[in-house]
């Protein structure tokens, strides 16, 4: 490629900020760091790799809340430095995944520019790779119907045998207040998401690898986060969707894209949802939008969270299983203050000699229909079970602004 057709990736946010940033990262000793970001914005491409990696050490020298935030910026930067050296030389892979990994470790203020660029080098790649296609509709339905009564019997005991989730039609945002959200009383609401774009778009195997094939996502890999063998990986979406239409359904093999703030990475699957009105009950404010994204079988042991939750199933079905705050006491959280959300119990595999009260507490369960959502009051335990191919969104909300706990 010659120097005259080499694209550039325009950064003006970056630009501007640069110098300010660059003395805040120099004050917190990030001296050689400070010097290969400004080689790296004169265009050397080693330096800009080189800053990466000193970025990149920081954030791993302790714990995640012991980073520095600049440290986080510093790691943006380097990131959008990377992505423009690698966009001009016409490898548009590389451009995005450093983009995605400045998005998912990177500090709040180039978040902006990230998005912009993702969007700028996406829209290049498209060009590139999907022309082929003539702009013709394809459909790839990744999502087949399963045998419900197969995966029911991999339930946990007692499953289905108590009392359901009331599920109601047409609820109202006063009937919400008023019978849900006020007694922290757990409901499915049903005809409340039939207006979304995903609901016909997620489906689509093409119309996913379209908007997110390209991009980095982190995912989970095992049986549960509370197993030995658990992990996290960072893949392409596109190998990701790969993975979870594989045969591979052994519990080690489950990829999980769970709890991630993807919404905020990949702003074309924003634009194919819809907060609910019920969130904005209580006067407060949207914590977290997360996907859970994975095959048949993935588990979320049981915890519980400090939030209003609304779970709403985008794509197939999921098992799920409530007890109320009021029996913290009686369902053995773990004792480290890491895990105190999370049960010891596996519910998979209730032993119960050494948790001998579990089989006798009454809970409230369903099965959460695709275009249904479910609300999850603040410190009710729940476990999830995906019963198919099964794509859902939790939105998170706190009741007060300046409570951080509800
Ligand atoms: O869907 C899942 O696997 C878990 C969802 C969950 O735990 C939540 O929304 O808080």
């Amino acid at each position: 490629m010659t120097t005259a057709s080499r694209p550039i990736l325009e950064t003006p946010i970056l630009d501007a900020t640069l110098p300010s940033l660059l003395q805040q990262i120099t004050e917190e000793g990030g001296y050689a760091f400070s010097s290969m970001a400004t080689r790296a914005a004169a265009g050397d491409t080693r330096a800009a790799e080189a800053a990466r990696e000193m970025a990149w050490e920081q954030l791993h020298s302790g714990p995640w809340h012991s980073v520095v935030p600049i440290w986080r910026d510093a790691y943006a930067v380097a990131c959008l430095h990377v992505a423009k050296h690698q966009f001009s030389a016409g490898e548009f892979k590389l451009a995005l995944r450093a983009l995605d990994m400045g998005l998912i470790m990177g500090g709040l203020t180039l978040r902006d520019e990230l998005n912009l660029c993702t969007r700028k080098v996406g829209a290049a790649m498209r060009e590139k790779e999907f022309s082929d296609n003539g702009g013709g509709e394809q459909n790839g339905a990744w999502y087949k119907d399963f045998n419900l009564a197969e995966v029911v019997k991999l339930l946990p005991v007692k499953s289905l045998s108590c009392k359901t989730v009331e599920k109601k039609c047409g609820l109202s945002l006063e009937g919400f207040l008023r019978e849900h959200f006020v007694s922290g009383s757990p409901v499915i609401i049903a005809d409340a998401m039939n207006h979304w774009p995903a609901k016909d778009r997620w489906n689509d195997m093409y119309y996913l690898n379209k908007v997110a094939g390209f991009r980095t996502v982190p995912v989970e890999v095992g049986k549960t986060y509370l197993s030995p063998d658990w992990k996290q990986e960072l893949i392409t979406f596109s190998e990701f969707l790969e993975r979870i239409q594989s045969s591979d359904c052994s519990s080690a093999g489950l990829t999980y894209l769970a709890q991630h703030q993807l919404f905020d990475q990949i702003q074309e699957l924003k634009q194919d949802i819809v907060v609910p009105d019920y969130c904005f009950a209580g006067g407060g404010e949207i914590r977290s939008l997360n996907a859970w994204f994975g095959p048949p079988g993935t588990v979320t042991p049981l915890h519980h969270d400090p939030h209003h939750n609304i779970l709403a199933q985008v794509v197939g079905k999921k098992y799920i299983r409530l007890y109320p705050s009021s029996l913290s006491g009686e369902l053995y959280p773990h004792s480290e203050s890491m895990l105190s959300n999370s049960s010891q119990v596996d519910l998979d595999n209730i032993d119960e000699k050494e948790f001998p009260r579990m089989l006798d507490l009454e809970f409230l369960d369903c099965i959460l229909e695709e275009g249904e959502m479910l609300y999850i009051p603040p410190k009710w335990w729940h476990y999830v079970r995906s019963l198919t191919p099964s794509f859902s969104v939790s939105f998170w909300w706190s009741n007060e602004v300046n409570s951080p706990e509800s």
